[in-house]
């Protein structure tokens, strides 16, 4: 398959949701337009993807075809809050995301907090606010993802990451540290995906290391193209992980071991979906996509 082509006609169904969110003339307001211009600004939509892939390769289900575009829209928005909140001068202090000026550089440091918290809890309500036959499964999703999330997930990690900064860590540490902050809502993208299509326990498990092992293959990726990639590409300042002193990948283990331990992962993603058949293919070229993807 054309995993390029895949990846672009999925990109463009995702943005063609996002773009009909948070367009009510009576709410619209510099905060929503704060939110738009983030939720809007590019990006890989790699998590609603992930999640459409998963729905697939399940076998999609009665309201998979229906549910899966929207649900994994509302991981975009919460995707998108991490990043905003991320770049505030409190946390990273960054001038650059998805190549144009942070959102608080554009709308204040009140109006970025604000437009985080906006798209976190309308991430929610749009989840909550969808037609099923089975709410039951609905509320699993957001017991799923508001976990992924949470203090167990990308907020407790981006809590050990301010923490670690500066600071030597051992390999395990830093897993632990990438698992909670990417790696949980990357699982929980594919795992909402499984869920929407009926999938069963064994598939759901399956589906579930899938995820973790891309999280983790996505994160070595991003902190290698960190050391390797351009600014113009990556969207954001290279090298900035040095430059704070974090904790990464290449500077614990150094490059090569780096690049063997995503192929690792990505092989044990690889094999997490040996059971399943051709309708799981998207998920396997994301997989090998991510390790070898430029931005
Ligand atoms: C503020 C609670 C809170 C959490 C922030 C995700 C995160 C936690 C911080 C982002 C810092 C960072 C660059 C992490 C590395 C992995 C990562 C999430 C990269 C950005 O995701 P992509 O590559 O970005 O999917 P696009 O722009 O394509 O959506």
């Amino acid at each position: 398959m054309n995993i390029k082509a895949y990846l672009e006609d999925q990109k463009k169904r995702v943005d063609r949701f996002l773009e009909s969110l948070f367009t009510d003339r009576k709410r619209l307001s510099s905060l929503t337009e704060s939110v738009r211009y983030s939720l809007l600004a590019g990006g890989k939509r790699i998590r609603p993807v992930l999640t459409l892939a998963a729905c697939e390769a399940c076998g999609m289900g009665e309201e998979g075809e229906t549910l899966s575009l929207p649900v994994g829209a509302a991981l975009e928005l919460i995707h998108t809050y991490s990043l905003i909140h991320d770049d505030l001068p409190a946390m990273d202090n960054d001038d650059l995301r998805r190549g144009r000026p942070t959102n608080h550089k554009v709308y204040g440091e009140a109006m970025a907090i604000l437009a985080g918290d906006t798209l976190l809890t309308e991430a929610f309500h749009l989840i909550s606010n969808l037609k099923t036959k089975n709410p039951e499964r609905l509320l699993k999703v957001i017991g799923e993802i508001s976990q992924a999330a949470g203090a167990n997930g990308m907020a407790g990690g981006q809590a050990i990451d301010l923490e670690a900064q500066g600071k030597l860590l051992l390999p395990q540490q830093l897993e632990q540290l990438h698992r909670m902050k990417t790696g949980c809502l990357m699982e929980a993208s594919v795992v909402v995906g499984a869920m929407l299509a009926d999938a069963d326990t064994s598939k759901l498990r399956a589906i579930r290391d899938y995820g973790a092992a891309i999280g983790l293959s996505f994160q070595i990726a991003d902190d290698i193209l960190d050391v390797e990639g351009g600014t113009e590409e990556l969207g954001k300042p290279a090298g900035s992980d040095e430059a704070k002193s974090k904790p990464t990948y290449p500077s614990i283990l150094g490059l090569e071991a780096s690049r063997r331990l995503a192929q690792e992962s990505t092989d044990r993603a690889l094999n997490a979906l040996h059971s399943f058949d051709e309708r799981a293919e998207p998920l396997r070229e994301i997989a090998r996509y991510i390790i070898s993807r430029r931005s």
